[in-house]
């Protein structure tokens, strides 16, 4: 085969794929940091510390009126966000739905780059190629082709070029993503510490993500430079025979094909969200189920990494009940817990206590992105599931909380917020029922008297305000049956490990 007059098949297949997964990764992955659009180096996020914002809102630490990270939510266009406007948890579906496909086409390319030979036209042999792209670039500056390198398809910019995409931004796109993940970030610890904390991950993969889009800027003008019908030839079909015509109505039609997919999925999610959200969750619920049953958590951070600052997400309850409650103490408080158990129990704070304390500093992850480091106290949640004793076919337990966010949110949402969680998962290590926060009793923001921390999931699980916790067999029948309130309203996925 002559590698200059033609692509092979395994090419021109995985690089047409590519471009519709990078680019619907781009769109989704620009959703997601429209939910939380800024970035820090540093773990707690210190509103005010960000290195870039974008965003016109600016809360600070100190603000007189309590906000919460909800309200730091940006809605971007369509254009530039999948599917735009706000939609943090179908953005996340196809951002992870996405991802396994591209890392399944990247493997299969790999692996027949490396079973064709054709490694020898990506892979530099030599340093000599640095200044000779270094040169072509020169060349092409002056509106000038540089030359392919002696009996390959590149010259060596392209080739340096492709090698620095595939073999380094690529993988560390990859991991990156891995590590915000809160579930890697709890099994592995170390892992995270790699980037320097989650939030320096989330600005690599950020830098990451305009890296490609640089590539890809560049890319397309240089298939431009090169002329249109020999490049679309070679990429589309496999050939730089192929007739003017022939060649620039497949690429055309291929990029075509491209463009409706992503008109397909954005207008798709907007008008059937509980569709999207099930259909895609065939994969994307599955695969987060599997890695937060596969990472148990192992946090164990030290004094010095809790976090100044913590964010804080959920306006506390508002009706008369609660404030009573707060004014008295919390002394009147019981949490009942019921449902398929054999010993139903109604608790008071110290009851609860006596079932066992412990206390761990681990690391919270809002599905936003923003993350702080706190020390939590309070009841392995394993001591109460062992006290109550569930009945054999209990799949989840249900942690109702006292915020009605009709009254709380004021964004035309309504209802008590709840969790259900899977009960291998309410099981885990470091699972808690936390009734304390950094040595002191939670403060009312945080969940006062009693909340839920699940330390490999996403922060929305970890239900604020408990009232009671009751254990069941489905949950189909629990708020609108998607197993809690996020899932319910904001379509999110219901174990979230990444
Ligand atoms: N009852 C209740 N619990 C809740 C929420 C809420 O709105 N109501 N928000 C959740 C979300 S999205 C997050 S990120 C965490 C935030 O916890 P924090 O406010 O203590 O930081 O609480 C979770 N628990
Ligand atoms: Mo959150």
């Amino acid at each position: 085969m002559d590698p200059v007059a033609q692509f092979p098949a395994f090419v021109v297949v995985t690089h047409a794929l590519n471009i519709l997964f990078v680019t619907l990764l781009i769109r989704s992955g620009i959703e997601v940091l429209s939910s939380f659009p800024k970035l820090y180096w540093s773990d707690g996020c210190p509103p005010g510390r960000e290195w870039l914002r974008l965003s016109r809102k600016n809360y600070g630490a100190d603000s007189r009126r309590t906000w919460v990270s909800l309200d730091e939510e940006e809605a971007w266009h369509p254009i530039v966000a999948l599917p735009g406007r706000g939609h943090l948890g179908m953005g996340r579906h196809w951002h992870f739905l996405t991802v396994q496909f591209w890392v399944l086409t990247g493997l299969v390319y790999i692996t027949m780059v490396f079973a064709t030979g054709y490694w020898h036209y990506l892979v530099p042999d030599h340093w000599a190629i640095v200044p000779q792209a270094v040169r072509d670039v020169g060349t092409y500056l002056q509106f000038r082709l540089a030359p392919p390198l002696p009996g390959q398809p590149f010259d060596a910019a392209q080739k340096l070029t492709y090698f620095a995409v595939v073999f380094l931004l690529a993988p560390l796109q990859i991991a990156s993503g891995a590590g915000m993940s809160p579930a890697v970030l709890a099994r592995f610890p170390r892992y995270g510490r790699l980037f320097g904390g989650k939030q320096a991950a989330r600005s690599v993969h950020f830098l990451g993500m305009c890296a490609f889009c640089a590539f890809l800027a560049v890319h397309v003008s240089m298939v431009a430079v090169h002329g249109i019908p020999g490049e679309f030839g070679k990429i589309f079909l496999g050939s730089a025979d192929a007739g003017p015509v022939a060649a620039t109505v497949t690429g055309s039609l291929v990029l075509v094909v491209i463009v409706l997919v992503h008109i397909a999925a954005t207008v798709f999610s907007r008008i059937r969200p509980r569709r999207t959200q099930q259909l895609l969750g065939i994969v994307v619920h599955r695969f987060e189920y599997v890695l937060s049953r596969l990472a148990d958590s192992r946090q164990r951070y030290r004094r010095r990494d809790i976090s100044e600052y913590h964010r804080i997400n959920g306006h506390p309850p508002v009706d008369v009940g609660y404030r009573e409650l707060a004014a008295a103490g919390f002394r009147d408080y019981r949490l009942a817990v019921g449902g398929l158990v054999a010993d139903p129990l109604t608790l008071t704070l110290p009851e609860l206590a006596a079932l066992g304390f412990t206390r761990q500093i681990t690391n919270h992850n809002c599905i936003q992105g923003w993350n702080g480091i706190a020390e939590w106290g309070g009841v392995p949640l394993a001591a109460l599931i062992d006290r109550v004793r569930p009945a054999a076919g209990v799949t989840h337990i249900v942690f109702y909380a006292m915020d009605d966010k009709a009254l709380t949110e004021g964004r035309g949402r309504y209802g008590y917020f709840y969790e259900a969680v899977p009960l291998a998962i309410a099981r885990a290590p470091q699972a808690l029922l936390a009734l304390e926060m950094n040595g002191a009793p939670l403060p009312i923001e945080h969940g006062a008297p009693l909340r839920l921390r699940l330390e490999n999931q996403l922060g929305y699980k970890m239900v604020k305000w408990i009232e009671a916790v009751e254990f069941v067999d489905d949950i189909a029948a629990i708020g609108l049956g998607q197993g809690g309130y996020r899932e319910d309203q904001l379509f999110y996925g219901n174990t979230p490990g990444i």
